[in-house]
């Protein structure tokens, strides 16, 4: 922390090579509660002319010795953050003892210890608080490491890559000594020491090696590790499958903690998981848990070699590995259940928070230009319009071009550190596809907004199709210009012809398509599969969105119009100060989908659902909060009172046999509650609500009710959570889910509700899950009281952000997002934002994760 001057970011465009390489490192960790020693040994190399600097934060240094020469103070100089040598000569082996306070690190960044189990989280610069070192992703080096610690308190010493050997000392302690052979960046080192319960398998790869598997788990959770040991292994098989590409090492390991600042960390052969991402069963898990298990037990394995094998030269390179990585877990994902369905979340995400990001004070492009803090930048638009970046890539060179491209990459930068520009000319060389003018998606944020005409002379049969594009400045750029979007159409026909799938690649602000012969004027469907991340507006009328939503041959397609269909419904509402008008065309389609649902059950209840608060705020500048609220409410009320026998026709058709993850039966529990959601608001809701909670017999359905009962304020609301709470105590992932209910109470009574809660004995401020369950669903999932008219939920969050940036500044920094974007809101709104960021900004000692946000959002 730093206190009041003004802090200097770093550019992108200062980049420099390293001037000195290391090529070993050593490390040998004495565990301590509160005194772990730390001896790196270092074997540099210089590259070019320049001083030794090194990284280091929070240290307490003991000793330096240069070529086995302990060195004076006068040869050495140390700062708050780093320590230069002052004569180190060409090469050389530099001795540095550290003293570290895992205790006290409340923070998860570097080493810590929580409940019982010593820890480290590196990425992005957290090796710094270790040892003293060049802690940037381009210096790669060979690590050896040695644990020592007490066997009976400690019994698990973990690192990276091989176990080289485990001896007992004679003072009673264990040392264990690991080595990675491949080459890293101090990032992705890990160290973990506990006591755990184990489990193993074994995998044997595409290439013929046997490979260890094992996941360390809290004693008594081992029964709740096989599904993501199985999940391991799928993504494993489809890694090898899908890109040709194999496991590395001889063992594969992944420890579940609770206290972790987020899903879980890559490092080498020793992955760390945020335990709420690795533990599940029947009884307690839900669907969703199980889909995030799968993909983020994926996404880390695909990292070893996308992020782990080719790494980034510097960390404005994030998206190179993290867009990347998570079109790698989205392509899993839509092969290990519906692609359909992973489509419509993926978007989501894009339309909701990312759309939010770019409209907001932070607004950055994949690849940044500037950082103060660099976990600030582990954000949706790296990750997930970096991933949408890849997929458009995929869209253009077609998958096999780009399996091609993408294994031009990864051979021809094994073993470095490089940059997007890189990966981009590995792309273009393997397929020959110019994609210079491609690239401004790397440098060019914001929203593109896509306009479209059409034009069909009926005489000729020629369609004509006329797409604009244009992006509106942002905070962090002024200027925009075009950019190559791949617009994917389906032409269809009501005469009974074929649709036609086409292609379109605009690449300049405006231009014209044309299609010959058509046998009449077709009903275009725009952007299937959301082809680009953009905004696109057409001026359909609803009639014409639900015949697309009813005829498009692609779900995603379906479901994307009926989403337009209630904006532009909703829209007209907000401006005509009413409530929307539900044309009967539209109780037609839903009655159709609720007494014959589609094949896909899932679909089908993503048809009938409207679109949430976020994803209607995306459209509005400022955002009419009161009344797009109370359209949603009054709507959800109006369907079901309009739909009531169908809706209870088809929740009553849906039985669940016993509980089992299947992509069929996820569908049809989706589907089920989704009436229910409906039917809550109905006469006979509170009966119906209660029995499904009673009858449920597994997590997805009984949360739907508690859901339900909450959002439509039955009677029983209250008895239902507290016979929920005492079932569940024992389960802290559960009490989350319980915290996520309360924290989503619609209702003025929250606010006690809450208060209660950081009373409650499983709650920790010290812990980001409980954090998290507690405030960050407040602030996501309780539109109606967090962005009240008097500021109370504004009020709440800063305080608590204040709270927590002293205990945990990257969760602050988290959590502070829903707080930056005053420019959205309606004058009152944003006159309370302003003050509370202004509280925030004179804080004397404010992290520079907040700092970077605060500043950057004030006026
Ligand atoms: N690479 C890590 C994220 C590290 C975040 C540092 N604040 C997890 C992932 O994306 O796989
Ligand atoms: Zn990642």
């Amino acid at each position: 922390m730093t206190t009041a001057q003004v802090r200097q970011p770093k550019r992108l465009a200062d980049y420099q090579a390293p001037i000195f390489s290391i090529t070993h490192t050593d490390l040998v960790f004495e565990l301590d509660a509160t005194a772990t020693r730390v001896t790196a040994t270092l074997t540099f190399k210089r590259q070019q002319p320049g001083r030794l600097l090194l990284e280091g934060q929070q240290l307490k240094l003991e000793r330096v010795r240069l070529n086995d020469r302990v060195l004076t103070a006068a040869e050495f100089a140390q700062t708050a953050e780093s320590l230069e040598i002052f004569a180190p000569g060409d090469t050389g082996v530099l001795e540095i003892v550290t003293l570290l306070n895992p205790e006290q690190n409340t923070a998860l960044e570097g080493l810590y210890l929580a409940e019982g189990v010593y820890c480290t989280q590196c990425e992005a610069e957290g090796f710094r608080r270790i040892t003293y070192y060049p802690d940037r992703p381009d210096v790669l080096a060979v690590f050896t490491t040695t644990i020592i610690a007490n066997r009976n308190e400690l019994p698990f010493l973990l690192s990276n890559g091989n176990k080289v050997r485990e001896s007992r000392l004679p003072d009673g302690r264990t040392e264990v000594v690991w080595h990675d052979p491949y080459p890293k960046p101090s990032y992705l080192f890990a160290l973990v020491a506990g006591d755990f319960d184990h489990l193993h398998d074994t995998y044997v790869t595409s290439t013929g090696r046997e490979v260890l598997l094992e996941f360390f788990v809290q004693k008594g959770a081992l029964a709740r590790s096989h599904f993501a040991m199985a999940a391991l292994k799928r993504a494993m098989r489809w890694d090898e499958q899908r890109f040709g590409l194999a496991y590395d090492l001889d063992r594969y390991m992944v420890v579940a903690v609770d206290f972790f600042n987020m899903g879980a960390m890559e490092n080498k052969g020793l992955n760390v998981f945020n335990s709420k991402f690795v533990l599940a069963d029947d009884t307690s898990a839900t669907d969703t848990d199980y889909f995030n298990i799968e993909s983020i037990i994926g996404h880390e394995y695909f990292h070893n070699w996308t992020g782990n094998r080719v790494t980034c030269r510097d960390w404005f390179q994030l998206s190179l590995k993290e867009g990347l990585t998570v079109f790698r877990d989205q392509e899993f994902s839509a092969d290990m259940g519906s692609p359909t369905l992973n489509r419509i979340d993926a978007v989501k995400v894009i339309r909701t928070a990312q759309f939010a990001e770019d409209a907001s004070p932070m607004a950055h492009p994949i690849r940044p230009e500037q950082v103060l803090e660099m976990n600030n930048f582990y954000t949706v638009t790296v990750y997930d319009k970096g991933a949408e970046v890849i997929r458009m890539l995929q869209t253009l060179l077609g998958k096999a071009g780009f399996n091609a491209g993408l294994a031009c990459y990864l051979q021809r930068h094994d073993g470095q550190a490089v940059t997007c520009d890189d990966f981009v000319q590995a792309m273009q060389d393997a397929t020959g596809y110019d994609l210079q003018a491609f690239r401004r998606w790397y440098s060019q944020s914001g929203t593109p907004e896509l306009s479209v005409k059409e034009q069909f002379d009926a005489a000729t049969g020629k369609l004509t199709l006329t797409l604009a594009q244009q992006t509106p400045a942002t905070a962090d750029q002024q200027e925009k210009l075009p950019l190559v979007i791949p617009v994917k159409i389906e032409l269809l026909f009501h005469d009974g012809s074929a649709a036609q799938q086409h292609l379109l690649i605009l690449d300049s602000s405006v231009q014209q398509f044309q299609f010959d012969n058509l046998p009449q004027a077709p009903l275009v469907v725009w952007l299937e599969d959301f082809s680009a991340p953009v905004k696109l507006s057409t001026d359909y009328d609803v009639e014409q969105l639900l015949a697309i939503a009813s005829r498009a041959s692609n779900g995603f397609a379906r479901w994307d119009a009926m989403q337009q269909f209630w904006h532009k419904i909703i829209k007209d509402a907000v401006q005509q100060s009413a409530l929307p008008v539900l044309p009967e065309a539209l109780l037609t389609a839903f009655r159709q989908w609720l007494i014959t649902p589609l094949a896909d059950l899932a679909l089908t209840a993503e048809l009938l659902t409207l679109p949430d608060f976020d994803t209607l705020a995306a459209h509005y500048a400022p955002i009419p909060v009161d009344a797009l609220l109370n359209i949603l409410q009054e709507t959800t009320q109006l369907l079901s009172k309009a739909l009531l026998p169908e809706l209870l026709g088809c929740y009553q058709q849906l039985t669940t046999p016993a509980y089992h993850y299947s992509e069929a039966d996820v569908g049809l529990r989706a589907l089920k509650n989704r009436c229910l959601h409906y039917l809550a608001f109905t006469a006979e809701g509170a009966k119906r609500v209660t029995a499904h909670y009673q009858a449920a017999n597994n997590m997805t359905d009984i949360l739907a009710a508690l859901h339900a009962a909450q959002h439509a304020n039955i009677a029983q609301a209250g008895e239902l959570m507290a016979d929920f709470a005492k079932r569940n105590e024992a389960n802290v992932h559960v009490m989350d889910k319980y915290f996520n209910v309360v924290a989503a109470n619609p209702r003025d009574s929250v606010f006690d509700a809450l208060e209660k809660l950081t009373a409650h004995p499983v709650f920790s401020w010290k812990n980001p899950n409980r954090v998290r369950a507690v405030y960050g669903a407040f602030s996501q999932r309780n539109a109606p009281q967090f962005h009240r008219k008097d500021g109370k939920g504004y009020a709440l969050l800063a305080e608590v952000v204040t709270k927590v940036d002293a205990i945990n500044p990257q969760l602050a920094a988290r959590l502070i997002t829903p707080l930056l974007s005053w420019q959205r809101y309606d004058d009152g709104r944003q006159q309370q934002l302003i003050m509370l960021l202004r509280e925030l900004a004179s804080l004397p000692m404010l992290s520079d994760d907040l700092y970077e946000k605060v500043h950057k959002s004030l006026p």
